[in-house]
């Protein structure tokens, strides 16, 4: 499903993005303006004028959480939180942008179309929407979280850095292997269309998975000593993984919970400051296995309880790196 020059066309979920091979390739986000520091750029950054449309389910909309939590933005980016499940109009909000309250709800497809009214391509979460200008600023993820880490320092006189200068070489590496393996490697195995296309996918998780496990045995973070950008990245499909991706997009050679390791920097980053309020395990559980069920049963495990000491204190951290140290 998605808006054709402005029009809404309802089509399952993902459909547009499988090809004949079965494997199931993510459409490029075609939005991508930046909010800079200087007050005279066109998306300036100022308190109260940014909304973020995201929806509990979403990974890449829960990394846009993760890092505006950890640079403390709840009081200068709004978020309006999707209702729960991906339906015929896509993603449904109880408000829109202006904070309406619309019978039967606001689409998000709505909100392009007012952007652009001729808009042609898929309408996701997470969406960062100029109330100033009425446009929406950026719709890819990584780019957003790259914003919400330094745009707004000066307003909120934040100095943790989640992409230092220092370490960069060390973060991209890891995005790479994490984006295309584990992150969208999950989506490419739950949505394969084949039976070697989801081999082929979830090989390729547990690999990772594998060599992140060896890694976080010896580090206490991806890049080292500094907890960065890759581990919330990596931190939004850990946090899904035994919940979700495990039963309802078939990845169970292991769970999360299966690896020391792995398992014990999952909790410690989910008992991070402000962390915990950005995931919403019922909401993940009950959008992934509605999204793939046919008749919408969601499982009722696994129980889990990510709170547990994490026992990493023994491994060498610093914690996010600070500028001006
Ligand atoms: N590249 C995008 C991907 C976002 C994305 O695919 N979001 C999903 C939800 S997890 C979505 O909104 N899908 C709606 C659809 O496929 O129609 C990003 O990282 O921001």
């Amino acid at each position: 499903m998605q808006l054709y020059d402005g029009v809404w066309r309802d089509s399952p979920p993902a459909q547009e993005e499988i090809g004949a091979d079965g494997r199931f390739r993510r459409i490029e986000s075609p939005l991508r303006e930046i909010i800079e520091k200087d007050p005279m750029a066109r998306y300036a950054a100022e308190a109260g004028r940014y909304q973020l449309w995201v929806a509990w389910v979403c990974p890449w909309a829960g990394r846009t959480l993760a890092v505006r939590a950890l640079k403390g933005l709840e009081g200068v980016v709004d978020v309006n939180y999707a209702l729960p499940g991906l339906g015929s109009q896509g993603w449904v909000y109880e408000q829109g942008p202006d904070g309406e309250r619309p019978v039967g709800g606001y689409p998000l497809h709505k909100l392009y179309v007012e952007h652009d009214k001729t808009f042609t391509g898929k309408v996701t979460v997470p969406t960062l929407w100029d109330r100033k200008t009425r446009r929406i600023v950026n719709n890819e993820s990584a780019e957003i979280i790259r914003m919400l880490n330094s745009a707004f320092d000066d307003l909120t006189g934040n100095a943790l850095d989640l992409y230092p200068a220092a370490l960069r070489a060390d973060i991209e590496r890891w995005n790479d292997l994490i984006y295309a393996t584990l992150n969208n490697g999950v989506y490419r195995a739950g949505f394969a269309g084949s039976q070697e296309a989801y081999e082929e996918a979830a090989h390729g998780v547990f690999d990772t998975l594998e060599r992140m496990e060896q890694h976080l045995t010896v580090q206490r973070y991806l890049a080292g000593e500094y907890c960065t950008e890759a581990d919330w990245r990596a931190f939004v499909t850990l946090v899904r993984f035994d919940t979700a991706y495990h039963g309802a997009f078939r990845c169970n050679l292991r769970r999360i919970e299966d690896y020391p390791a792995l398992s014990g920097y999952l909790r410690e980053l989910y008992q991070w400051p402000g962390i915990a309020q950005t995931v919403r395990l019922d909401a993940i559980k009950r959008g992934y296995y509605e999204l793939v069920d046919r008749h919408r049963i969601v499982a009722i495990g696994p129980a889990l309880d990510l709170e547990r000491p994490h026992g990493r204190e023994g491994l060498p951290g610093r914690g996010i790196w600070t500028n001006g140290n």
